[in-house]
């Protein structure tokens, strides 16, 4: 009688109803505990991809479950859509960025859909409209404001393909560019930056309340911010000036036999005697062609020149020579080193190929070393000498030792003082692109710098524009754009034309989906301090560092500002595994042969020339042509199906190997649990009064154990870890335990088909529904309560006793849960199997593990 399980036939019925019903709407209901549950958004590609459908299915079951646990839960979408593939397009193909981008959203949001994830779609957004920017823009003038967004003539890394200033973190390890490939050059040029460096501090420390974060997570951000103490140390140069250095050993100061200074120094100048103005001028011009990677890399020759000057050792008044190297950065401590080639490995190196001095001031335990004939630098413990008052403190960072008492000294003699230095940056953020936020100011000759009032935002972007290629950004050449009077004198100004980085975009969006549609203010802070911080948030680990660490930026900034009052946006960081699949290379081309060409897995040859291919697992990739698309197995499957095997096949921290066989698995799952409570509904048209535990039979009890050893198993699954593959075994499990019932007439049995289904439907929600539906139910499986454990149903009134013979299992019996050592023993004893086994034999000792096994020792 009951229709085959058709996922057609139900996926979009119920998406269609659930939307009409309004099903996802945020609830408001404040004597609820909220939950909010966020999904890294997405950059509108056009395409979604496995690793989406991975990442948001991840959080759809933690919202849903939240939600049938009696949360009101915030689950919102939106778009991360400024960015330059859209000018790209724009360039290649001649469609305007905004009509590529909205293009894509939509055919974006409509694959996401087809999922099924309960998103709230009321509080869409999308980082390019300009109801958005607006407050995007207005909280640029907020940093303006606080003193925390400034330009500054700097050099950048200019990638000579895209025509554009990139982020250091946009430089890979190899000085090329993160979009283009090209090979980064550097350029002067004024920028905009935030300083996020004044928040150095507190990022590093509210590390230590992230304890729901990776642990791997934390330490990649307190790795990037990098605070590394020491002291700031004046040394005067011959000439009179003050020359500051940064070292984390001011301890061996005594040991400094020269200086070296970034070669953009603004010293540099002054101390270059005439005889070394040729070789310093070279010198500075090949460093400036260097990125800053190329220049410090350890294993790297040492090259440097001298100033032709000297500086006076604050400690001991000796003249040491002052050289420049372009392995001191000026972006870093003060741009100034004092060079302690005994101690530190740089030096060292710079000092052996110079023939500069070199001066042991610790000395290691049982040796004695020599400046003139060691072979590396010692940067380890041992004892200070030739220190003046540090000789015999013992050489370290701990208390006591050397470095503290050189700050110590430093500081009573006026010389210099402790310090803490970071290795992060201040973040560059303008861009000389068109598809981005326009940078709300005005450049006037008379008032400067004038940012935009409040009420002439949005500063939109211009539609009428020209990509002709590549070069200086569309928005520097459109005149009647950028003339505009100054809003504060009203003479003749000109617009920024730089625009943000889109990582601004998404510094804020979890802000704002609080109060998605307020065109008043940016958000309303009571709805925020709501719903702030998202409870849980999953993504990629490529966003571990820069998104993370801008995001938690801007929830400072925007708190200090009086608008928020909670200090961390994420209270707990998920990072999903990737998604790999099979991937065929020919290893002697290196070719990958797409996984569609291969006609026998068991033994894949490349079909042009039936060589025998490689296979191996890999992320998911256009390159690699091992992609399986989401739409395909959506429209073989459905969505049920997807989300099953993703959730089923591995962890969600962990990474994931695609397997058609356990798609099917999954999906034959799911036909079992439709033919189950199809057969159930068929036979009691009105559902059966769910049962207490009255007198159950036996065949009772037991049914009732596993529905609620499954209820126990699956919430607790579904918190904590996330282990959604182990709750998903035992949704199996139940639903073997249902089949094999025989009595499926008991309450019993009508109890266990409804938790089923409950539990089913954060996992697979639609067909989840539709069987709620078929059960006699009008409202939503998705508003019901979250299963009840009755912990009394899991105590067994049997256990199964194993019988052993000198520690080798021989058999099980049934025996009452309540019997103690004793009972056991004699149960055993009586045992069939141990007549048995120990016919004839004496019983020397008799092991009894309760609740287990009795083992006999025989002979
Ligand atoms: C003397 C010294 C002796 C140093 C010694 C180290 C070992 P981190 O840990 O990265 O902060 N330094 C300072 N400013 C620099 C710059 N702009 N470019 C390149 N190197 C710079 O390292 C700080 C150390 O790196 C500083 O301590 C300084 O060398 C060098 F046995 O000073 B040290
Ligand atoms: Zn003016």
């Amino acid at each position: 009688m009951a229709d085959k399980y058709t996922p057609a036939a139900i996926e979009e019925k119920w998406q269609q109803i659930w939307a009409e019903q309004g099903l996802d709407r945020t609830e408001d209901d404040s004597s609820k505990p909220k939950f909010y549950a966020l999904s890294m958004f997405p950059y509108p590609s056009g395409n979604l991809h496995m690793g989406h459908v991975r990442n948001y299915t991840i959080t759809d079951v933690i919202a849903r479950v939240r939600r049938m646990q009696g949360y009101r839960v915030l689950h919102p979408m939106g778009w991360d859509a400024f960015g330059l593939p859209a000018e790209n397009a724009a360039i290649d193909r001649g469609i305007h960025p905004a009509k590529w981008t909205y293009q894509n959203i939509d055919q974006m949001r409509s694959q996401l859909k087809r999922l099924g994830l309960s998103y709230d779609w009321e509080r869409e957004v999308a980082t390019c409209s300009p109801d958005y920017y607006r407050w995007t823009q207005w909280s640029f003038i907020q940093f303006l404001k606080a003193g925390l967004a400034y330009q500054k003539e700097a050099a950048v890394n200019w990638d000579p393909v895209d025509q554009t200033v990139l982020a250091n973190e946009q430089v890979d390890s190899e000085g090329k560019s993160w979009r283009s490939g090209a090979k980064v050059e550097r350029k002067l040029l004024r920028q905009w930056f935030l300083k996020i460096t004044d928040y150095a501090d507190e990022l590093l420390q509210d590390l230590d309340q992230l304890s729901g974060w990776p642990e791997r997570v934390r330490l990649m951000q307190e790795n990037w911010i990098g605070k590394s103490t020491g002291a700031k140390v004046t040394f005067k140069t011959e000439q009179g000036d003050d020359l500051e250095i940064f070292t984390t050993r001011p301890d061996t100061l005594w040991g400094a036999t020269f200086m070296v200074l970034s070669p953009e120094h603004p010293l540099v100048e002054k101390l270059t005697t005439a005889e070394q103005r040729d070789a310093i001028a070279t010198y500075q011009a090949e460093a400036a062609a260097k990125s800053d990677i190329d220049r410090t890399a350890e294993d790297k020759e040492k090259s440097g020149v001298w100033t032709g000057s000297y500086a006076i050792n604050p400690v001991n008044a000796e003249k040491i020579p002052i050289w420049i190297a372009d392995y001191v950065l000026m972006g870093y401590g003060t741009g100034a080193i004092m060079a302690v080639p005994a101690h530190d490995q740089r030096d060292f190196a710079f000092a052996r190929k110079f023939g500069l001095d070199i001066k042991v001031v610790v000395q290691p335990e049982g040796e004695t070393l020599d400046g003139a004939t060691m072979a590396e630098a010692w940067p380890g413990d041992g004892v200070m000498v030739h220190s003046g008052p540090l000789n015999g403190v013992p050489a370290g960072k701990g208390e006591g030792q050397s470095v503290e008492q050189a700050i110590a000294w430093l500081e009573n003699e006026g010389q210099g003082q402790g310090q803490a230095n970071f290795r992060l940056r201040d973040w560059l953020i303008s861009r000389q692109r068109y598809w981005g936020v326009p940078i709300p100011v005005v450049h006037c000759p008379s008032c400067g710098t004038v940012p935009v009032p409040d009420e002439q935002l949005p500063v939109e972007l211009p539609q009428d524009v020209e990509f002709s290629g590549r070069g200086a950004s569309p928005l520097s050449k459109l005149d009647h754009w950028i003339n505009v009077p100054c809003p504060t004198c009203g003479e003749p100004a000109q617009r920024e034309t730089d625009t943000m980085d889109t990582f601004i975009d998404s510094s804020w969006y979890f802000l704002r989906f609080a109060d998605a549609r307020n065109e008043e203010a940016i958000f309303d802070p009571d709805k925020a301090n709501d719903w702030l911080p998202v409870d849980q948030y999953v993504g990629g680990i490529e966003h571990a560092i820069l998104h993370l660490l801008y995001s938690r930026f801007f929830t400072k900034v925007l708190r200090d500002r009086g608008l928020l009052n909670v200090d961390e946006p994420f209270k707990r960081l998920l990072t999903q595994g990737m998604v790999q699949n099979i991937t065929y290379k020919n290893p002697k081309t290196g070719k990958y042969i797409p996984i569609q060409e291969i006609a026998d897995p068991e033994n894949p040859v490349d079909p042009e020339t039936g060589e025998a291919l490689e296979g191996f697992y890999e992320k998911m990739s256009k390159s690699k042509y091992n992609g399986v698309a989401p739409q395909d197995v959506l429209a073989r499957y459905g969505a049920d199906t997807a989300r099953m095997f993703i959730l089923f096949k591995a962890p969600p921290e962990k990474d994931l190997e695609w397997d058609d066989a356990d798609v099917e698995g999954q999906h034959r799952f799911l036909n079992r649990v439709w033919r189950l409570v199809t057969d159930f509904a068929a036979s009691h048209p009105n559902g059966l009064a769910a049962s207490k535990m009255e007198s159950l039979s036996k065949a009772d009890k037991d049914l009732r154990r596993a529905v609620h050893t499954a209820i126990k198993e699956i919430s607790e699954d579904v918190e904590g870890e996330y282990q959604f593959n182990t709750a998903i075994s035992e949704l199996m499990k139940l639903s073997n335990a249902m089949s094999d019932t025989s009595d499926k007439a008991s309450s019993v049995y009508a109890e266990g088909i409804a938790t089923l289904v409950k539990l089913l439907a954060p996992f697979a929600p639609h067909i989840a529904e539709d069987l709620w539906h078929q059960l006699g139910h009008s409202d939503s499986i998705h508003r019901q309560s979250w299963p009840q454990l009755d912990e009394t149903a899991l105590v067994a009134d049997e256990i199964t006793l194993v019988i052993q013979i000198m520690g080798k299992t021989r058999g099980t019996i049934s025996v009452p849960a309540s019997s103690d050592k004793a009972a056991l023993e004699k149960y055993a004893r009586e045992s069939e199997i141990a007549q048995r086994y120990l016919d004839g034999k004496e019983i020397k000792k008799v092991i009894v593990v309760p609740g287990k096994l009795v083992n006999f020792v025989a002979v």
